[in-house]
């Protein structure tokens, strides 16, 4: 059992120990990440992000599980930036469903300066509704991060998505080397970072251990870790996958999100994409293993996640509620 008198978030974690996190029986797993959540947080107590796609489709990179790279035929309509009101408009629904943070994504290998200028408006107008502010641009040039800062963003999001031995078989048009930088440029700027990755996409258990192993090496250790369960969008060569790892048993995603808390333990760990696939009880046994977080609306960027009411009660049934920002108690 891990010693919680110990300080985790500074103790380096080599792959043979994530993954014998990972072999624990899964009460033992599940008792361990329950231990370590409750020694750092509210247990009953999960944030509430908004997720809005301000430029949608279109993508020139080729991330294999995403249905907005131009490289893959996925039916999706492209749109593009969205004028400043109808931002404005998506996060005044945001605040009032009882969301603390928006984040706005865009389809972008990274942003222009051009579209940067537009997207640092957005984000002062979200700040000045009192929500937290998060965005998720792709990779970013030197100076970019300090705009974002001192317009105010509070987040910024940029995936490992997997293990670095596996992200060439998903990801072509840009390396993990290429991710890191960026992190490095958030952090260097003073903006919080969100990262964490996807889990299904039929890599091997190991890959899964490399990947969080990853996200709790990083100094400091991002303040949000979103785990992605893969959403099979037709068309992206990772929907069509086949093979012994292809479907992915979900006592297994839960197994990833205990790890991560343990491995992570003051930073929330956000039940991401795949929340209307996996169904309620496996939803509850995330947050069992520590996840306590979630993007609420009934949209993620292109696919679906539940409607905002099916969640409020899922939330009541649990005896949850939505974290409070600077003393505010939210929605559920
Ligand atoms: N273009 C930017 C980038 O790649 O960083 C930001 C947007 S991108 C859609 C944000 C994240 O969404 C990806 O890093 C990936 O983790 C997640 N994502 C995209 N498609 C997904 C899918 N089909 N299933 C699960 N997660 C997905
Ligand atoms: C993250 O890790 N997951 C979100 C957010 N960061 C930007 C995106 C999930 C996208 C799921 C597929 C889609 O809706 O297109
Ligand atoms: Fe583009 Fe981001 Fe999708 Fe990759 S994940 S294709 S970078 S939008």
């Amino acid at each position: 059992m891990t010693d919680l008198s110990q300080p985790i978030q500074s103790k380096s974690w080599s792959l043979a120990e994530v993954e014998a996190l990972y072999a624990l029986p899964f009460n033992d797993l599940m008792f361990q990440a329950q231990s370590v959540h409750r020694a750092h947080f509210d247990p009953n107590a999960v944030q509430l992000s908004t997720l809005l796609s301000i430029k949608t489709g279109g993508c020139s990179e080729d991330c294999g599980y995403c249905s907005q790279s131009a490289r893959h035929d996925t039916g999706l309509e492209r749109e593009k930036l969205l004028d400043l009101a109808t931002v404005v408009e998506a996060a005044q629904a945001a605040k009032a469903a009882g969301a603390t943070r928006f984040c706005m994504g865009a389809a972008w290998r990274g942003p222009k300066d051009r579209d940067l200028g537009a997207v640092t408006e957005m984000v002062r107008e979200v700040k000045s509704l009192g929500l937290e502010t998060c965005v998720t641009l792709g990779m970013l040039q030197p100076g970019q991060a300090e705009r974002l800062k001192d317009a105010g963003l509070d987040y910024y999001n940029h995936n490992l998505d997997t293990a670095s031995e596996f992200y060439g078989e998903v990801i072509t048009t840009h390396s993990h080397d290429d991710r890191l930088d960026t992190l490095a440029q958030v952090r260097e700027a003073g903006i919080h970072v969100c990262c964490g990755g996807i889990i299904g996409m039929g890599e091997s258990r190991r890959v899964r251990a490399g990947l969080i192993m990853e996200l709790a090496n990083l100094r400091p250790q991002p303040e949000s870790v979103p785990i992605n369960m893969l959403v099979k969008v037709p068309g992206t060569p990772l929907a069509a996958q086949s093979g012994p790892d292809a479907d992915l048993d979900p006592f297994e995603f839960v197994r990833s999100i205990a790890v991560a808390r343990i491995t992570m333990p003051s930073s929330h760990v956000r039940l991401s994409a795949g929340r209307s696939e996996l169904g309620e009880a496996v939803q509850a046994l995330c947050f069992l293993a520590g996840a306590n977080s979630v993007f609420y609306g009934d949209h993620l960027l292109t696919t679906g996640n539940p409607e905002a009411d099916a969640d409020s009660a899922l939330f009541a049934r649990l005896g949850l509620h939505g974290e409070a920002v600077r003393g505010r108690r939210c929605a559920g």
